[in-house]
């Protein structure tokens, strides 16, 4: 029987970005595994999970036992879930999946039951201070191959998701409320028919576009725009509105024929339920590690093909490699697979973690080696700690004219 023989966290950030991977030793000489376990706003809490109440309760398993290990960890703290503990428990769930892929000789994909498709076509961002700015980094992004392009625009002097403008580092959180971290809801949605518009007239309409509301407008406001971008056919709209709304999206549904993608923010396969049940988006896009790793993501993937509803994992620069690899083995083994969300990875990244997942012809290709076929330099990572971040990584306040605050 091999078992568990040591559970750490690695803390590092080739891209400026806060990632924690979970490295998961084994009683097997050699065999370990990795996972993703990152909470890009509150990694130390993690790291604190899994260090002080995971580690304990696990060495000593079978690494075997992946589903068992899973819901005993989970209910070893009687109140479960929640983007800590189950960024903790995916770090530690993920590198299980890596080892048994390891033992096997197989891929994770493999191991799921194989691929339906070669690779995963990838969405990428086009982001401005100007619907100009994003225009042409759309252009660009075509230019080189890809065919799905999210598309988003600065409202002048406001801080606008996604863009240059979305200062995360530099606003103050109780300082005076500086032009950076305003957002006019209305004038945004103002804003962004107008910059598809522009994107139809000189794109054409051959290219998939995106949008990402990233749940920052009141519900009227979010079905009236998703009612505005449907005469320039959208891809999908995304994370409209925030987890807790979700009962608008009837309304919307009933009014708009824009195609619905949400779930970056849920923190449970539940919660994901009544959209599913009901029919009321197209695409599920949660982040694997925000619901606890790729057990409960392969069932909600499933989930999802009975209704018919397609997958579009959250793919953003706060995963890691590891956590990208599990996004592409379920891309490749779901026939409702709909999309991949990718940030292409700087060169550091690709050094510290070797065997990232190739990006090519607009498509995101799997390594094929067993497990996640990812290794980490752990002397490189090293070389790269956690920058230093206002107020330890919280998110500064985003607010209206008026100074309330906004809820993403
Ligand atoms: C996306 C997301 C991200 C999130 C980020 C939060 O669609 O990729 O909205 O950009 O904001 O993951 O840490
Ligand atoms: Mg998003």
């Amino acid at each position: 029987m091999t078992t568990i023989t040591n559970i750490s966290s690695i803390c590092t950030a080739p891209a400026d970005i806060r990632l924690v991977v979970v490295k998961v030793e084994t009683s097997e000489p050699g065999l370990t595994g990795l996972g993703c376990a990152t909470f890009t706003q509150r990694p130390l809490a993690v790291v604190e999970a899994v260090d002080k109440y995971l580690a304990p309760f696990l060495i000593g398993r079978n690494v075997s036992e992946i589903e068992d290990i899973y819901q005993s960890a989970q209910l070893s703290s009687y109140w479960r879930e929640g983007p800590v503990l189950n960024n903790a428990l995916s770090g530690v769930d993920m590198a299980l999946w890596d080892i048994k892929g390891k033992q096997a000789g197989m891929p994770v994909h493999d191991l799921l039951g194989g691929k339906c498709r070669k690779a995963a076509r990838v969405y990428v961002h086009a982001s401005g201070n100007s619907i100009d700015e994003t225009v042409d980094q759309a252009q660009q992004h075509i230019e080189n191959g890809f065919t799905h392009v999210r598309l988003q625009s600065a409202v002048p002097g406001q801080s606008t998701y996604g863009t240059n403008t979305d200062l995360h580092t530099h606003a103050t959180i109780d300082g005076p409320t500086t032009p950076q971290n305003v957002f006019g809801p209305a004038d945004y949605v103002r804003l962004a028919p107008k910059l598809f518009e522009v994107a139809r007239d000189r794109l054409g309409w051959e290219v998939e576009l995106l949008h990402d509301v990233h749940e920052r407008v009141p519900p009227y406001l979010a079905i009236q725009l998703a009612r505005d971008l449907e005469p320039y056919r959208l891809f999908f709209y995304e994370d409209a509105l925030p987890p807790e709304e979700i009962e608008y999206f009837r309304q919307m549904r009933q009014q708009s024929s824009i195609p619905i993608a949400m779930g970056e923010l849920f923190v449970s396969l539940k919660q994901c339920m009544p959209l599913i049940e009901e029919r009321l988006i197209d695409y599920i896009r949660v982040h694997l590690s925000m619901i606890g790793g790729m057990t409960p993501a392969r069932k909600l993937a499933t989930i999802c093909e009975a209704f018919g509803i397609r997958t579009a994992w959250h793919g953003p620069g706060d995963c890691s490699p590891i956590g990208h690899a599990a996004n592409l083995a379920l891309d490749m083994v779901s026939p409702n697979f709909g999309i991949q969300e990718f940030t292409p990875y700087n060169q550091a990244t690709l050094d510290v973690f070797p065997g990232c997942n190739n990006l090519r012809d607009g498509c995101i290709w799997p390594n094929d080696r067993p497990g996640w076929g990812i290794e980490i330099n752990e002397a490189l990572a090293k070389e790269f700690p956690f920058p230093d971040h206002p107020y330890n990584g919280a998110w500064p306040a985003i607010r209206d004219r008026d100074g309330g605050i906004i809820r993403p």
